[in-house]
């Protein structure tokens, strides 16, 4: 509200100037009053566009100092550098010629601003400036595209080779749920139509498929680092999109269809941890957050930085929330907590009166 009035005031004062300067030129009856620009305006206005190139040249180096903090730290899975180096190349590239193209633009604009003896030079066309300026672009988005397209086909070849780990993510408003194959390693039938509320058969396992039976279903992803994972993707209700940034990953949930994305995590939760510029935006969250705590507000706890597993499409008003740890580890920590954790036929189908899925230490079941 208070801006409201500032904003008010100051647009007021603004107006009252404006008005004021129009009576004073009124009032000087022998002043110049002429709407044509002449020499001194257009040398002005050419000065104004070099000012306005410094302008922009220094907002773009002020926000690299300022902003680069919060780029993604360095990739954590295999495919991740190469998608890096194609970003930081198209970005180089445009940034470039952006520089160059900025300079001659406010350069020219200046050089042949009006002038009383000047004449406009009649220049109809000219084939061979035409066809660099055309064959550059061409050439280096060319590059660019197929590389991309290259880099694409490569990270999305979905196959089974090198024994991955079979990995359900399912979407609903607002939740994720991960489900995994179990001992053979191989997801059960699972249908919309098949979820039973009553019976906490929240993925609509198919009871009678002996596939289910070991399934595993959790509320936190646990990944072993160093082994492909190959994610199929799953929506209860509209369209959602798994994104987990640290892996350079993102794949569409679609209502009635399975999606799929494949990687391999190469540094685990403690590595990432590690990563200078993780550690950096760990200290200046908590310096944040231990400035709510002193006075009193909430999500003042000291916060540790772990993978996430987001949703990338507003799906709804909770969108925002909808959120699941992921928790890469040796192959041994990963073991070991599957081991802790319940299979389907021990929750669903041996007691109704259980949750059909497990929940992270410390937390109690609830739909
Ligand atoms: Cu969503």
């Amino acid at each position: 509200m208070t801006t409201i009035l500032i904003l008010s005031v100051l647009a007021l004062v603004a107006i009252a100037i404006w008005q004021m300067t129009k009576i004073f030129e009124l009032s000087q009856l022998k002043a110049e009053n002429s709407q044509i620009a002449n020499d001194t305006d257009n040398k002005n206005n050419g000065y104004l566009l070099f000012a306005f190139m410094v302008f922009t040249y220094l907002i773009t180096i002020f926000s690299f100092w300022k902003y680069s903090k919060f780029l993604l730290p360095e990739a954590s899975s295999e495919h991740g550098a190469e998608y890096d180096y194609l970003l930081f190349v198209s970005f180089a590239i445009i940034f470039v010629v952006q520089f160059i193209t900025q300079f001659l633009l406010h350069y020219f604009g200046y050089k042949y601003r009006g002038k009383k003896e000047n004449k406009a030079l009649f220049y109809a066309d000219n084939d061979r400036l035409e066809f660099i300026w055309t064959i550059i672009p061409v050439i280096v988005l060319a590059g660019l595209i197929l590389w991309g397209l290259y880099t694409w086909t490569t990270i999305m070849d979905v196959n089974d080779e090198d024994d991955p780990l079979i990995v359900e993510l399912y979407a609903q408003q607002f939740n994720w749920t991960a489900r995994y194959g179990g001992e053979d390693n191989v997801l059960g039938a699972a249908n919309v139509r098949m979820i039973d509320i009553n019976k906490a058969n929240v993925l609509g396992l198919d009871e009678s498929d002996s596939y289910a039976t070991d399934d595993v279903i959790v509320k936190e992803l646990h990944l072993p680092v160093g082994r492909k994972i190959n994610f199929k993707m799953r929506s209860q209700d509209v369209l959602h999109s798994a994104y987990m940034p640290h892996f350079r990953a993102q794949m569409n949930c679609v209502p009635g269809m399975t999606t799929e994305f494949s990687f391999t995590p190469i540094k685990t939760t403690d590595q990432i941890r590690q990563d200078p510029d993780v550690i950096d935006k760990v200290k200046r969250t908590n310096a944040i957050r231990a400035e709510r705590a002193a006075k009193g507000e909430d999500n003042s706890d000291p916060w540790e930085f772990d993978y996430i597993l987001l949703c990338n499409k507003i799906c709804g008003k909770s969108h925002y929330n909808m959120q699941m740890k992921i928790i890469v580890e040796t192959q041994e920590e990963y073991d070991t907590w599957m081991a802790e954790q319940k299979t389907f036929a021990e929750t669903v189908m041996a007691d109704e009166a259980k949750p059909a899925f497990n929940t992270p230490k410390g937390e109690t079941a609830g739909l």
